[in-house]
């Protein structure tokens, strides 16, 4: 569920003093992964570059994101990127159209149709080809001796058992399992050596795998051992999608938060948070399937549509007592109720926010860690409409029968709800002065000073083994992504322009050998079923496009095609649904 910065801090105040750490979130989807890597290997779950260092970089590696559909802010920089001498290489099965070239539509030479060309390589990785695509990279840095000794005997612990297992992986598997050969590879980490500096940016792509943490971990070596990371110009950008999902937690929205953070907040507060960790969104899933959890409260967001297995979800909703949706807009989640369904509408964040003590603004956190003001001038739809923190303030006054919370005052001005975040979170001291200013500010960043706090007190390299999924005959790996015509889960449009799609989202790119083999012409209809250890789930008429995607390599649209997606199949460590790399085979349409 999407939550902007302050709004999490005491949703989660709320649910912890209600007795749970359940906080099922969209991050548990989406850059859990990252956080995951992130965290054990440098001590912060989230980027460490700024718009600045990727603007002025020597080299950007760009794996399994498509900035020009989910990220287009992004195209100027990568632009400014390439105007300033850097170069941009894509890692993706796709080469997406946002990632070849850009014409910026306020420039004249955008105007003219002169568009600046981007990626200067293109890598088609296979789907999940990324680990054995790093390992190759790393080799190659190896192998021209372009490491930074200084750097790793300073700042990193693990180096010499991380060596010796790079060097016993061999070309053949790499080139095997990624899909690409050493010859590609090497080129890309020839660009890669030869830069000063570096940055690697990734989405989704590498997050929804079942060996999503490891690969990220991958990503972390290369930095380590070329010592690009912690120096301006270089370093890691995990790119988010909503204000919430870096995969930090900065507001304490998570299921297994720190003890240091329970402490502090149970200090401030004057009660016992409970210490068992709660269920993720996944687990909540299962939970509720199982009538061992009966209330969901939904602050924003379509749990519906954006979890794995739409029909298993769907079971699970129906099963609770109670579900609740704070939203904005109507969604189909909210037409799959328990046993009462409430819908709670919100004012939007361009809404104006007026309570007792005048206006009111929230905050949001962006991928490079600045805090800022989100404040609403618009007339709101209806003088009704409550805003989410007088609905979060007004459940938990209803709900909890002992708690030292001031609930009414915190709605009647949000500068006091701020003043008790500066006090239990580290980072947001002044927090009510400092983002008042301009642009807001900062939030420490230990990294971007070659600090690391983790477990060894140094960046800690780590030995992340190849671990390729194994097709039987027929089989294909579907990743389910993003159209230019929707934000998640909802869709604007049935245009994918940049893929050249009109008037469809129910289609299945594929390899022409694949369609080929199976005797499958364009556009026809075909069923397609998934496979997960002995379940099978199945999506029926979908449209076949032939497509310029590695073989064995299919793409279907999200929503649509979670019904594929199997609750139990989830990424190591970080529990995200493998929304990246589903096993299915297609099948003529029985419905055609
Ligand atoms: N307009 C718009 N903007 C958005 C969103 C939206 O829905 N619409 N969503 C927002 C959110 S929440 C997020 S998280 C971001 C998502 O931003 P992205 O991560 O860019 O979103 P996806 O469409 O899922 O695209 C994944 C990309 O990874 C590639 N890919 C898939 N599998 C692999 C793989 O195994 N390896 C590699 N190297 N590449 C792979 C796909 O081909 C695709 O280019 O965008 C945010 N911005
Ligand atoms: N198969 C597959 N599944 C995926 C993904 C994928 O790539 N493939 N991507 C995953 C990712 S990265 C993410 S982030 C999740 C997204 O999952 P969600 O966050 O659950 O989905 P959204 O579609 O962004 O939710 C939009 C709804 O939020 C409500 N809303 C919007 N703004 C506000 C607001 O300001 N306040 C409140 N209270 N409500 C508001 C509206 O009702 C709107 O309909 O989906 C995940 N699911
Ligand atoms: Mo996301």
């Amino acid at each position: 569920m999407q939550t902007q910065s302050y709004i999490a801090q005491f949703y989660q105040l709320f649910v912890r003093q209600y007795g749970t750490n359940n906080l099922p979130d969209c991050s548990n989807m989406c850059h859990e992964s990252s956080g995951a890597a992130l965290n054990e290997t440098v001590g912060i779950g989230k980027g460490t570059v700024t718009l600045e260092d990727i603007e002025t970089t020597d080299c950007l590696l760009i794996m399994g994101q498509n900035p020009g559909t989910n990220h287009p802010r992004m195209l100027t920089s990568l632009e400014k990127t390439v105007e300033n001498g850097g170069k941009i290489i894509s890692v993706n099965p796709l080469f997406e159209t946002g990632l070849r070239a850009f014409s910026h539509p306020q420039k004249l030479k955008g105007v003219l149709g002169k568009a600046t060309p981007l990626a200067s390589q293109h890598v088609p990785v296979r789907l999940n080809g990324d680990l054995p695509f790093l390992k190759g990279m790393l080799k190659s840095v190896i192998e021209a001796n372009a490491i930074d000794p200084a750097f790793i005997e300073t700042y990193t612990h693990g180096y010499e058992s991380f060596l010796a297992k790079i060097n016993a992986v061999t070309w053949k598997e790499i080139s095997q399992q990624s899909g690409v050969s050493e010859k590609e590879i090497r080129a890309a980490a020839n660009t890669f050596i030869q830069a000063k500096d570096a940055i690697t940016c990734w989405a989704m792509g590498l997050t929804q795998h079942h060996n999503a943490v490891a690969t990220i971990r991958e990503v972390v070596n290369l930095h380590l051992i070329t010592g690009k990371i912690g120096r301006p110009k270089s370093g890691l950008c995990p790119v988010r999608g909503h204000s919430n999902v870096q995969g930090d937690r900065s507001m304490g929205v998570w299921e297994k938060m720190p003890e240091s953070f329970l402490a502090a907040l149970d200090k401030e507060f004057e009660f016992t948070s409970p210490p068992k960790h709660g269920y993720d969104a996944v687990d909540s899933i299962e939970a509720m399937l199982a009538g061992k959890a009966r209330v969901f409260i939904g602050l924003g967001g379509n749990f519906l549509s954006a979890s794995p297995d739409t029909h298993a979800t769907a079971a699970a909703m129906r099963q609770c007592q109670l579900t609740a949706h704070i939203a904005t807009k109507l969604n189909r989640g909210h037409l799959i109720t328990g046993k009462r369904g409430l819908i709670l509408p919100c004012l939007g964040r361009t809404e104006a926010d007026l309570q007792k003590s005048g206006p009111q603004f929230v905050t949001v956190e962006d991928s490079m860690g600045v805090v800022h003001k989100s404040e609403g001038r618009l007339e709101p739809a209806s003088h009704q409409l409550k805003s989410e923190t007088a609905i979060v303030c007004g459940i938990a006054r209803a709900t909890l029968t002992e708690t030292r919370v001031p609930w009414l005052a915190f709605s009647e001005n949000y500068d006091l709800i701020r003043e008790r975040i500066q006090r239990v979170i580290p980072g947001f001291q002044d927090f009510n002065a400092r983002v008042r200013k301009p642009g807001g500010f900062y939030l420490p960043n230990g990294v971007k000073e070659r600090s690391f706090q983790t477990a060894t007190g140094k960046a800690n390299f780590t030995i992340n083994p190849l671990s390729p999924i194994s097709l039987e005959s027929g089989q294909l790996l579907l990743q389910t992504f993003r159209s230019h015509d929707q934000f998640n889960t909802t869709i604007y449009g049935n245009n994918d322009r940049y893929r050249g799609i009109k008037n469809e989202r129910r289609v299945i790119f594929l390899n022409k050998e694949d369609m080929a083999e199976r005797n499958i012409s364009p556009e026809q209809p075909v069923d397609i079923t998934s496979h997960f250890k002995g379940e099978t789930r199945t999506a029926k008429l979908f449209l076949a496009i032939p497509y310029d995607t590695p073989k064995g390599c299919a793409a279907a649209y999200y929503p649509e095609a979670n019904v594929l997606v199997p609750l139990g199949a989830r990424a190591e460590t970080s529990q995200t649904p493998i929304s990246k790399s589903v096993i299915i085979t297609i099948a003529p349409s029985s419905h055609a």
